[in-house]
């Protein structure tokens, strides 16, 4: 149906051309739309970007399931993409590790919540990631139109960081932390964790240049020991709007009738840089992106999780 209005628009459009008086504006968003149909699938169908921080997951050939080949940029989206397929979970690494997905179609923002983004949180592990939507403005099937962010709950605080920044450096030798710096004057380490993660290095083999720089926002890290001697650590939920969070609100067991655990986001959430809210009938593209910067002791630095990046609306619908 929508695609037979533009036709009409279109049509229209060139049949009043002569008069100046009677131009109809085709919704420059409605360009590049792209409906669904019954063959769309609900799950992204490619990963543009896998650009993870430094972790302990990155390299690791046993959980973190990497093959050592990874040693371009596209070979890394291809290791994503591949576990995504078999629904097992991708890292982003420490503080603004990122991933960019892709869909057969436009995800519509409809009533409620539009898209779903599997984790693996629980109970006492949460991992916020900041989530982020983009409309193929120039429908090239690029993501090169400009981020929108997806506020939650932790937007309003004045614990909150937007445009921060982090810094890693590429180690000078094997099996050691990873440094880094960050934008406001702090520093630290994303630690080597040899009894559990012995791969060389946590630095993405990939990654050709000796330091790189990850940008997003950050929210206050709330993890802490309960044990007094670190040896139990808890990283609690957050309100709503994240990614691999326990959230109260809208972390569910399942997402229709399949076994998937994952966060729901609203794409009317939406906001511009300077916070102002953003109303989009419908999105292309999703970023997920680690938003704390922070470790807990043996268990090393807070990583979101990704197992799968879905339309909400195509599953519910099914
Ligand atoms: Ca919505
Ligand atoms: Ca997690
Ligand atoms: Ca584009």
């Amino acid at each position: 149906m929508r695609k037979f209005v533009l036709c009409m628009c279109m049509m229209i459009v060139v049949a009043s051309s002569c008069n100046k008086d009677d131009v109809i504006t085709i919704d420059f968003d409605d360009k590049y739309y792209r409906a669904a149909t019954q063959t769309s699938a609900s799950e992204c169908s490619a990963v543009l970007e896998y650009m993870p921080a430094p972790g302990q997951f990155i390299g690791d050939k046993k959980t973190g399931g990497f093959t050592g080949e990874e040693l371009t940029a596209s070979a890394a989206n291809e290791y994503a993409a591949a576990r995504l397929d078999e629904q097992k979970f991708v890292s982003l690494g420490g503080f603004g590790g990122y991933m960019v997905v892709a869909f057969d179609h436009s995800i519509d923002n409809s009533e409620g919540y539009d898209i779903a983004v599997a984790g693996n949180a629980f109970e006492g592990s949460s991992e916020p990631a900041v989530v982020w939507v983009m409309q193929d403005k120039n429908g090239d099937g690029k993501a090169n139109d400009g981020w929108y962010e997806l506020k939650g709950s932790e937007f309003e605080s004045d614990k909150t960081l937007r445009n921060y920044s982090v810094t890693y450096y590429r180690p000078k030798k094997d099996c050691s932390a990873v440094h880094w710096s960050d934008n406001l004057g702090g520093e630290g380490t994303i630690d080597y964790l040899a009894a559990y993660h012995s791969q060389p290095s946590y630095y993405p083999a990939w990654i050709t240049s000796d330091s790189y720089t990850l940008s997003g926002s950050c929210l206050e890290a709330r993890n802490y020991d309960t044990s007094g001697n670190g040896t139990h650590w808890v990283q609690p939920s957050y309100g709503w709007g994240y990614a691999d969070n326990y959230s109260a609100v809208d972390w569910v067991d399942k997402v229709g009738d399949r076994d998937v655990k994952a966060n729901l986001l609203d794409i009317a959430n939406a906001i511009g840089d300077d916070g102002e809210s953003v109303e989009l009938k419908y999105i292309d593209f999703v970023k997920i992106q680690t938003a704390v910067n922070a470790k807990s002791g043996w268990l090393g630095e807070l990583s979101a999780e990704v197992l799968g990046v879905y339309d909400y609306n195509l599953i519910i619908a099914k």
